[in-house]
């Protein structure tokens, strides 16, 4: 008996049921509470090429006011175009009657790299809950990705270790703070590797350095599993300066929340657990981070304005210096 649980939040996540929200670009801040830097906000296609590695860690939120160059709705993607460049946006085009030539304004949030292969990833996972402690689902089926995301509240200042156990690969990541842009790898299990449920030890890997953490600071903490066949777990434990190893529980994990000002450490709940189907790359890197801006960005919500039509440059009409499909001038009416 397989057991899955039910959706209980973000569902504006799920499918293809797009929410408008709008983001709000500054965080909240509750006193000491570290503020988080906003996402980059993006007005042309060129501004997403300047973004770093570490920004695409956060994604973006984007305005664009361009032609609809291309629209593939079995795919769910349109190509819109700017006098800057061109970008492709996976989102549900099907909620807006696009056509080729039409002018559009675009509003978007949380834009991050689309994954051709595994388009589902990140903004509409099959399922996803809270979990009470640092261990997925066992067993779901075959080849499925997993990611528990959250904030670490350390009890107390101190060295903490931590360990990693799955079947099959996985990667655990934790910030330096509350940011997910200072995430750094500490501990994994190899591409193809597997161990037995909370088997910590079979490999040096799964093991992180001893890490300085301070009683009351949030840490930003993810971890990713793949499944292939067979056997399917995810599990990470801790040991600390008065704490015995043990599978971290929700008395030190806050879940992830977009903002991550309003996580505090006083309503510890547990951490996000989500999973996606169909993942057969066997291959973590496809979906950690960073990788550059390259032609595609997955879209979480966005709302489309249709403001006219506008007649397609024609290649004369190329900027000289400019790579075709790039920089056109575009006649806008
Ligand atoms: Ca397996």
């Amino acid at each position: 008996m397989r057991f899955v649980p039910q959706s209980i939040l973000l569902p504006g996540l799920l499918a293809c049921a797009t929410a408008h929200a709008v983001e709000t670009e500054s965080g909240s801040n509750s006193g000491w509470l570290a503020q988080v830097p906003p996402r980059p906000f993006v007005t042309n296609a060129a501004q997403f090429r300047a973004l770093s590695g570490s920004d695409w860690l956060v994604g973006c939120n984007f305005k664009l006011t361009g032609v609809v160059t291309l629209v593939d709705t079995n795919r769910d993607l349109a190509v819109v175009e700017d006098r800057t460049g061109a970008v492709a946006l996976h989102m549900c085009i099907r909620d807006w009657p696009l056509r080729i030539g039409q002018l559009v304004s675009v509003e978007g949030t949380n834009a991050v790299q689309y994954v051709p292969s595994f388009p589902s990833f990140p903004h509409r996972p099959s399922s996803n809950a809270i979990l009470k402690r640092f261990e997925a689902p066992a067993d779901l089926g075959e080849y499925y990705l997993t990611r528990m995301r959250g904030y670490l509240c350390p009890p107390e200042n101190g060295e903490y270790t931590f360990w990693i156990a799955s079947d099959n690969s996985s990667e655990l990541w934790l910030s330096t703070d509350n940011d997910p842009r200072n995430k750094r790898k500490i501990a994994s299990l190899a591409r193809y590797s597997w161990v037995d449920p909370r088997e910590w030890s079979r490999y040096p890997s799964q093991r992180s350095e001893p890490v300085f953490l301070k009683a009351g600071e949030r840490y930003y903490i993810e971890a990713i599993h793949d499944q292939a066949t067979l056997a399917g777990h995810l599990a990470i434990a801790w040991a600390g300066p008065s704490l015995p190893q043990s599978i971290i529980d929700h008395r030190h994990l806050t879940p992830w929340v977009e903002n991550a000002g309003q996580a505090g450490c006083d309503g510890t709940t547990g951490i996000l657990w989500e999973y996606w189907t169909n993942f057969t790359a066997g291959n973590l890197e496809i979906v950690t981070w960073p990788r550059p801006f390259e032609a595609a960005l997955s879209v979480e919500t966005a709302e489309v304005k249709i403001l006219g039509s506008a007649q397609l440059a024609r290649a004369e009409e190329t900027v000289a210096g400019q790579k075709p499909g790039f920089g056109r001038q575009l006649s806008l009416g």
